[in-house]
């Protein structure tokens, strides 16, 4: 009798304070070491869409947003930030990351991160399995591990079946839910490898085993082992599994003709690195060759049928005088942009005509650039170059990203070269 009570006591002990340790600490944001949370990142200026403690609906958004600082003397026992990636701490998949964005570049993949910089982060959820959840932002260091930001509670209400998560394809195709799209099919395609697998070890289990067989093993009877069937069963097996290979892939082929494969490159960070110049003001550092043109790649779209890459750039004109974009040029093919004449004349005798697009490089705004003026511009390059070079192939890469040079003249005919690069989207509809 005096054991038993011992026993519902430690038990109720033992259940308060799983109790209570989850209230007090959510989940295991205090576990880290004190000079891992004090010597890699320092989040701050951190704001979420919705109040601590509040609730919310199933289907609701909350949006992560701050800066987050890389400490510039990061402990040498844990890897440094060359690989990392942004997401949010929360206690399983009760949101889905909407999109997730350091510096606005998507965070879709992984980037790397300089020592030293501060980046703004923005993280947008969706709730989707109610409960009372512990809401953070996160970034995972490779081969460190996920380092938290500060989180806030969020109670989500409602139903986990009313979740809904649409969204249109880079084709127009409209899937109404995400969740539950071609779970069907996944279901099928595992019940008929199960059935195969289950006759295979059916085939091989009906006859004695172990025992039996270990005894023929050591006698050597081989032929009685595998019979002239199982070989004639394994042979037909080979051919039937690569048959309905081909066969499933060629359907698939078929019904999902635009396939993207998963991306497995890093997203380039460089072109919008945040100089910290005394904590909390933020100043962008651009990439280039040239100090004298600044340039950032917003967004950048390959349009499949009509054969042009459209890039939208922010250029800043740090030089003294009034510069226009006059090429465009990456992989060997050159787009000229026709309004500039120092650009035409650049147009050497004896470069092959193939690798000279036919028509000019379209320029959203060709009036000069101003000194010390930042312009967004839309930058069109048209060519069927982009189909004999192969460079539409790019689709099939589990990089899409691009890269170019663009060389910018000034009014007393300067040429200054800077890089432009970033992911690149593939659009089918117009
Ligand atoms: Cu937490």
């Amino acid at each position: 009798m005096f054991k038993l009570s011992k026993m519902i006591e430690k038990l109720v002990l033992s259940m308060m304070l799983v109790v209570m340790t989850g209230v007090a600490f959510a989940h295991g944001e205090r576990n880290q070491e004190p000079f891992l949370r004090m010597k890699t990142l320092h989040w701050y200026d951190a704001k979420w869409s919705v109040e601590n403690g509040s609730t919310i609906q199933v289907n609701d958004e909350v949006t992560l947003t701050g800066k987050v600082h890389f400490f510039s003397s990061w402990p040498e026992v844990i890897n440094g930030p060359s690989t990392i990636f942004l997401a949010n701490a929360t206690p399983g998949p009760v949101f889905i990351r909407k999109a997730s964005y350091l510096n606005e570049v998507p965070m879709i993949q992984s980037t790397g991160a300089e020592l030293g910089h501060t980046y703004e982060y923005r993280v947008i959820l969706k709730a989707r399995i109610p409960g009372k959840h512990h809401v953070h932002p996160m970034i995972n260091v490779e081969s460190a591990g996920g380092l938290v930001g500060p989180g806030i509670w969020i109670t989500i209400d409602g139903e986990a079946d009313d979740f809904v998560y649409s969204v249109t394809t880079r084709t127009g195709q409209v899937i109404d839910n995400l969740g539950s799209y071609a779970v069907q099919n996944v279901v099928n395609w595992h019940l008929f490898w199960a059935a195969v697998a289950v006759f295979w070890l059916l085939w091989w289990m009906r006859r004695p085993l172990l025992v039996v067989r270990f005894l023929k093993v050591k006698e050597g009877s081989w032929n009685e082992l595998i019979t002239k069937n199982d070989k004639f069963l394994g042979a037909f097996m080979i051919v039937f599994i690569i048959g309905v290979l081909i066969y499933a892939n060629s359907i698939t082929k078929e019904k999902y003709p635009r396939t993207i494969p998963l991306q497995a490159g890093k997203v380039d960070l460089m072109s919008l690195a945040v100089h910290n110049d005394g904590l909390g003001t933020v100043k962008a550092k651009q990439r280039n060759n040239d100090a004298s043109v600044g340039v950032i790649s917003k967004k950048a779209e390959y349009f499949l049928p009509g054969r042009t890459v459209t890039v939208e750039a922010e250029i800043t004109n740090n030089s003294r005088l009034p510069i226009q974009l006059g090429e465009f040029t990456a992989a060997n093919i050159r787009f000229i942009n026709h309004d500039v004449d120092f650009a035409m004349k650049g147009v050497d005798e004896g470069y092959p005509d193939e690798l000279v697009a036919d028509k000019s490089l379209g320029v959203s705004d060709n009036t000069p650039i101003q000194p010390g003026e930042s312009r967004l511009i839309k930058i069109n390059a048209t060519d069927v170059a982009w189909e004999t070079e192969r460079l539409s192939s790019l689709m099939n890469d589990p990089e899409s990203s691009y890269g170019a040079l663009l060389f910018f003249f000034d009014s007393e005919g300067n040429r200054m070269i800077s890089e432009l690069s970033g992911q690149i989207l593939p659009t089918f509809v117009d």
